[in-house]
């Protein structure tokens, strides 16, 4: 028996059945797509296993994939097999390997930037694609497992094995990172970049989606604290710029951090300074002259700093000037620029995920 022959039989060993490897893989993805969503707000080392899992499941999909595109593979290149659903399916198909194609170069530390994306976030381009075209795709095409399908002790070893061959994968590709010294090899462990040096132009002013006001006027500006404090405020920059420091790392999720000396006022001593909270106060809310917004808990934003300089210099207008938040432990989108307001509520604010998709757009 040649090689390839009996790597083929091995091959061929682990392949489960149809239907298991189709509702593996919609599980998958759903399992991808959450995982995906939810890594956009870790920001702090303990929160890795979201990013090791999305990492070995992605290895599982790809193992996956295989099995699938060698069984469907007729119905593309024979024409009288074509269907309306076949244009859905090759999309399905595109966007997978789309995702897997990003994802796995983005980890070896390919930096490849179509026009101003990184490839993190044309891998993440992919993945809300997969989203909306999978449940599509999975309804042209629906069919139940049955029973017979589902081979016990021999589908759960195909799946142990799948599982360990991910996060095999994982070990040896972080691995292989170093000891190559790839541009992979210097990531944090949400897979960003560094982006080395001092102040304003060290990093890329960037935005989330669609925010890009004009210049503020320094002299006009007024620092607004309202809400459930005893005295509400209105202050000049110069208020603001009172000289509190902090080294703070900034971490975005279209793949890149920075490390940087901010210096402002700390949001406790301006909370202080408006007489204190009331009893009601549970959160503080952020706002940008843009309306783009985010809150944290009071405990956490009295903590938190707002900053008018970076690295010794005045923030840059696309830095957020003339007062940015720097919120520690959080991702960069929770970075409010431009800040024109600072609310104390008595509750959380579900409508600030909306709402910094949508600002800017007018
Ligand atoms: N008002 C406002 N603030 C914002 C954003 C935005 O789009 N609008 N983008 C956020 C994102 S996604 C990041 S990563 C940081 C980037 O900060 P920088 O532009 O100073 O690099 O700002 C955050 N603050
Ligand atoms: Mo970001």
């Amino acid at each position: 028996m040649t090689v390839r022959g009996a790597l083929g039989r091995a091959v061929d060993r682990l392949e489960p059945r149809p239907r298991v490897v189709d509702w593996s893989l919609l599980a998958l993805v759903a399992a991808e797509a959450l995982t995906g969503l939810v890594s956009f707000v870790v920001a702090t080392p303990d929160g890795w296993p979201v990013f090791w899992l999305h990492r070995s499941l992605g290895v599982a999909i790809v193992a996956l994939l295989f099995f699938k595109l060698r069984r469907v593979r007729r119905n593309l290149t024979e024409p009288g097999r074509w269907r309306r659903s076949t244009a859905l399916s090759v999309l399905a198909a595109v966007a997978a390997l789309g995702a897997l194609a990003t994802g796995a170069a983005w980890v070896f530390g390919l930096d490849v930037r179509v026009s101003l994306w990184t490839l993190l976030s044309v891998h993440v381009a992919f993945g809300l694609l997969l989203l909306v075209v999978v449940p599509l795709h999975a309804a042209t095409r629906f069919r139940l497992p049955r029973r017979a399908d589902v081979e016990g002790r021999r589908t759960a070893l195909q799946y142990t094995a799948l599982f360990v061959a991910g996060a095999v994968t994982y070990r040896v590709q972080t691995a292989l990172n170093t000891a190559l010294d790839t541009a992979g090899a210097d990531r944090r462990f949400t897979g960003s970049q560094p982006r080395e040096g001092e102040g304003n132009d060290a990093f890329p002013p960037t935005s989330w989606v669609a925010d890009d006001p004009e210049p503020v006027d320094r002299e006009r500006y007024r620092l607004a604290v309202t809400g459930e404090v005893t005295d509400s405020l209105a202050l000049p920059v110069e208020a603001v710029a009172s000289g509190e420091a902090e080294r703070a790392l900034l971490d975005c999720t279209s793949g890149w951090y920075t490390v940087q000396d901010w210096r402002g006022v700390r949001v406790g001593d301006l909370l202080d300074a408006a007489g204190g909270t009331t009893e009601d106060a549970s959160h503080v809310r952020f706002v940008s002259v843009t309306g783009y917004r985010w809150t944290l808990p009071v405990e956490e934003a009295r903590d938190a700093l707002l900053a008018t300089h970076v690295g010794g210099e005045r923030l840059s207008h696309g830095h957020g000037a003339p007062v940015r938040l720097v919120a520690p432990g959080r991702r960069g989108f929770q970075w409010v620029k431009w800040v024109t307001r600072v609310e104390v509520r008595p509750g959380p604010d579900p409508a600030q995920w909306v709402v910094t998709l949508v600002s800017g757009f007018d």
